[in-house]
């Protein structure tokens, strides 16, 4: 393969594997949105993206799918075990979300992070070229900047976490706590969902590192890094054609046709424990149980994509909420009406947008964020005005949706009040409050945020 200018490094590649009709094996692209925000600017740009291609203990040579060129960077399965449910899913993932679950520390899960980490810079350092710009992503790879950078000083290098950085009070647990600082350290221009993160990471460079800071810059022996953030964002013009399509729309009167309430709440959410399922089910549960809503004014739909099903904390958080919709729906449901339908599976756009279309009250209530690109897709899809958000002030996303309803998902009594104002709310207001969120959404969407970041890192000082 050729040396790239441009090259994007992540713990997945943007291909899922599959089986085409005629039984030959294939590849599609991922449903995430990070190859929706990066895959034009790789075109663009003849870039190239390393990452796992999602099987343990397999080796592919680089391919081209999708107009992209693609690099696989294998793990063994002990290494998936370690660096990914282990080091990055059981340590830093809780870590970096207010320690909502407890994190493990061990010995045997930094070790693999290291080693998985120095696979990948040394890959990104064979395919970059000369003063080539390369585009870090995310908490599973916060060693390669400086990896990278002591194998080639010649390179670019940003680095964008998606999830939130965590202020020293709660960071300074981990044991390895200088060696991830020093790593970040080791990029150009490091991005975050939200400027406390990035005040977060400046302080901890200073207190740990003794890094010189001033404003958004630390000085780092002769170089610059820059701490920034950069808000992500969703596909709004995807999103438009989709709901344009007939098809959505009649499959969104379809779905509340067949749901006997007058108003439906959705949830779309990964089934994890930083969402606050449980908390927005509870307060649902209570509203019916005080009598404040009746069975046929509201239904909830909870959509919950299986997610990280290894890992034991995840498994408990499954069965948990599923006694708790089979509690709720067990008290106020009759037949053929459940009062909360719940779904374990992954939908496709097509469908999601759908549900988007016919849900009257989004409710998004993570205990804690990087972005939530859910509530954003809800206002993407609302060209209606219709439908109100209410948005977890945890949510990154509540930095730009001020006019949603704001809530604190650990206050069930304010969550209940929040709901049902969003339930009952005037449709003007409701209106008034989606165009406002509208114009910041449509102005500053997924392409615009890739450009800034990108922007940014271009005028960084020469390394
Ligand atoms: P996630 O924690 O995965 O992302 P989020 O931002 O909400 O959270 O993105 C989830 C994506 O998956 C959305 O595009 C959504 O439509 C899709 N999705 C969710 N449930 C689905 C289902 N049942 N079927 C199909 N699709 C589903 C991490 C951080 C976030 C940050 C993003 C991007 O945790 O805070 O916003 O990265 O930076």
């Amino acid at each position: 393969m050729d040396e790239s200018k441009f090259v994007v490094v992540a713990n997945r590649l943007p291909v899922d594997r599959t089986v085409k009709p005629d039984g030959t094996a294939g590849w599609r692209r991922s449903p995430g949105g990070l190859v929706t925000a990066i895959g034009p600017v790789m075109r663009s740009r003849d870039g190239a993206w390393l990452g796992w291609a999602g099987a343990a203990g397999e080796k592919l040579d680089p391919f081209t799918e999708e107009e992209m060129a693609l690099v696989p960077v294998p793990l063994s399965a002990e290494e998936v075990e370690l660096y990914y449910e282990g080091f990055s899913n059981t340590t830093l993932w809780p870590l970096y979300h207010d320690v909502i679950a407890p994190p493990v520390y061990k010995r045997r899960y930094w070790d693999a992070y290291v080693a998985v980490n120095r696979r990948f810079a040394e890959a990104a350092a064979g395919v970059a070229a000369q003063g080539a710009m390369v585009w870090v992503q995310d908490y599973q790879l916060q060693l390669v900047p400086a990896m990278l950078r002591q194998l080639r000083p010649d390179l670019r290098i940003g680095f964008f976490l998606h999830i939130p950085f965590p202020p020293p009070e709660l960071f300074h647990q981990l044991p390895w706590r200088r060696q991830i600082i020093e790593g970040l350290l080791g990029a150009d221009l490091v991005g975050f969902q939200r400027p406390g993160a990035a005040a977060n990471f400046l302080r901890l460079a200073r207190r740990l590192l003794g890094v010189r800071t001033q404003g958004s810059c630390a000085y780092v022996e002769d170089r610059v890094v820059r701490a920034q953030a950069f808000p992500i964002s969703v596909d709004v013009g995807e999103l438009a054609r989709l709901t344009a399509r007939p098809t959505v729309w009649r499959r969104a009167a379809e779905v509340h046709a067949g749901l006997s309430a007058s108003k439906i709440l959705l949830g779309v959410d990964r089934l994890d424990y930083t969402k606050g399922i449980r908390q927005r089910l509870q307060a649902f549960g209570e509203l019916l149980e005080d009598g404040e809503l009746k069975p046929g004014e509201a239904v909830f739909v909870q959509i919950a994509t299986p997610s990280r099903e290894r890992v034991e904390q995840y498994q408990l958080l499954r069965d948990e909420i599923e006694q708790l919709v089979g509690r709720i729906n067990g008290m106020h449901a009759s037949i053929g009406t459940p009062v909360i339908h719940y779904m374990h599976a992954s939908y496709d756009r097509e469908e999601l947008a759908a549900l988007y279309l016919a849900a009257d009250v989004m409710v998004v209530t993570p205990l804690r964020d990087g972005m939530n690109l859910v509530a954003k897709e809800y206002v993407a899809c609302r060209a209606d005005l219709g439908g109100a958000l209410v948005l977890s002030e945890f949510a990154g996303a509540a930095d730009e949706l001020r006019q949603a309803y704001l809530v604190n998902p650990y206050d069930i009594d304010g969550l209940k009040r929040s709901l049902l104002a969003a339930i009952r709310a005037e449709p003007e207001d409701v209106a008034r409050r989606m165009r406002a969120m509208r114009r910041r959404v449509t102005q500053h969407d997924v392409d615009r945020w890739a450009q800034d970041f990108l922007t940014a890192l271009e005028v960084a000082p020469a390394p």
